[in-house]
C-alpha cells in the first residue's frame, strides 16, 4: 500500500492542474502501474477505513448483470446513487456488458461465463479478457449521467475498462486498465474489487493466488480532496487483512456476501470527502 501513498505524493508534487467534466478540477498524471502479490494479504487500504461491504456488493451486483441500484440499496450500499435516474437506472453499465453484451448478430454474450470456461479449459490462452468499452452505448459527455441513462446510454463511460487474467504455475494473476481514476475515492475501491474478483475466480477454478496489476490512464486527485490526501500521507500503512472463504458455491454467479470474510482488518479512521458528480 506504500505504492499507493507514493503515487498520491507524486501526483501532488508533479501533477498538472486541469479542468474536468464535473467542474471540480483535478491534478493529474498519465500512465502508471501498481502491483500487489495476493499471497502477501488482501490489498484493502489500511490508512483509512474502507467500507468493504460496498466493494463486495458492487462486485456481486456486476456479476448478477444488474444495472439498477435497487440491489445495492437493499444491501445498504449507496455508492452509485448520485448517477442514477429516479427509478435507479444507470443504463447499460458494467453488469450489462459483462453478462449481456449485445452482439451485431442479435445474440447476448456472457463474458464472465466465457472467462471461467476459458480459464478452466485453456488456462494458457492469452485471450482471458473482459471488456466494458461498448462504443455504441457510451454516454454523451455534455449530458448529465442520469440523462444519458434515460436515453439508454451508460450513465458514465466505463472507468475500469478492460480486465485480463493469466495463469502460470497454477497461480491466477489479473490486470485491469482504468482509463480515469479518482485516486482518493475510487482507486482504493477499484484495487480491492480486482483483488476480490481474482479471489472468487481462483476459488472457483482451483487456482492459487498470483499478482494483481492496476494500470492507470488519467490518475487524478480532485482539488477538493487535497487536504484529505495530506491526512492520508501522514499515516503509516499497517499489515494487510486476509480474505477467507466459508463456502464454495457451484458457480461464480452464486456467491453471497456471507460466503467470504475479511479478517485482521485494522485501519485508521475513515476520511470523509465530497464526490464529484
Ligand atoms: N465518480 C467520481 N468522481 N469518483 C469516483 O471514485 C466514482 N466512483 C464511482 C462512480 N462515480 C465516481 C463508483 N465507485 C465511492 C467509492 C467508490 C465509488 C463510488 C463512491 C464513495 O463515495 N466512497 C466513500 C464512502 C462511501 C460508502 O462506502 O458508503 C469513501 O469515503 O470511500
Ligand atoms: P469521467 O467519466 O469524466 O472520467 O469521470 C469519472 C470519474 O469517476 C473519474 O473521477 C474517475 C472516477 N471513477 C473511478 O475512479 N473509479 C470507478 O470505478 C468509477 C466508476 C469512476
Amino acid at each position: 500500500m506504500q505504492l499507493y501513498l507514493d503515487l498520491l505524493r507524486d501526483i501532488m508534487e508533479t501533477g498538472v492542474d486541469k479542468n474536468d467534466r464535473t467542474g471540480v478540477g483535478t491534478r493529474s498524471v498519465f500512465g502508471r502501474q501498481l502491483r500487489y502479490d495476493l499471497a502477501q494479504g488482501f490489498p484493502l487500504l489500511t490508512t483509512k477505513k474502507l467500507h468493504f461491504k460496498s466493494i463486495a456488493y458492487e462486485l456481486l451486483w456486476f456479476l448478477r448483470g444488474e444495472t439498477n441500484i435497487r440491489f445495492l440499496r437493499e444491501n445498504g450500499v449507496t455508492i452509485w446513487d448520485e448517477w442514477a435516474t429516479e427509478t435507479g437506472e444507470l443504463g447499460p453499465v458494467y453488469g450489462a456488458q459483462w453478462r449481456f453484451w449485445l452482439g451485431a448478430d442479435g445474440r447476448y454474450y456472457d463474458q464472465v461465463q466465457t472467462l471461467i470456461d476459458g480459464l478452466k479449459n485453456n488456462p494458457d490462452s492469452r485471450r482471458h479478457v473482459i471488456n466494458a468499452w461498448n462504443v455504441a452505448l457510451l454516454p454523451d459527455e455534455r449530458k448529465k449521467p442520469w440523462e444519458n441513462a434515460k436515453e439508454g446510454k451508460m450513465a458514465l463511460a466505463p472507468c475500469h475498462v478492460l480486465y485480463q487474467f493469466y495463469v502460470a504455475h497454477n497461480r491466477l494473476s489479473s490486470a485491469v486498465y482504468i482509463r480515469s481514476n479518482d485516486m482518493f475515492l475510487g482507486h482504493p475501491y477499484n484495487t480491492a474489487s480486482l483483488a476480490l474478483f481474482t479471489h472468487l475466480i481462483a476459488h472457483q477454478c482451483d487456482f492459487e493466488l498470483g499478482e494483481i496489476i492496476v494500470m492507470l490512464g488519467d490518475a487524478h486527485i480532485y482539488r477538493n480532496h487535497f487536504s484529505q490526501v495530506a491526512e492520508q500521507l501522514s499515516r503509516k500503512p499497517r499489515p494487510l487483512p486476509q480474505l477467507h472463504f466459508k463456502r464454495k458455491p457451484n458457480s461464480i454467479f452464486d456467491y453471497e456476501y456471507t460466503d467470504f470474510e475479511l479478517i485482521n482488518y485494522d485501519p485508521y479512521p475513515a476520511i470523509a470527502a465530497p464526490i464529484a458528480v
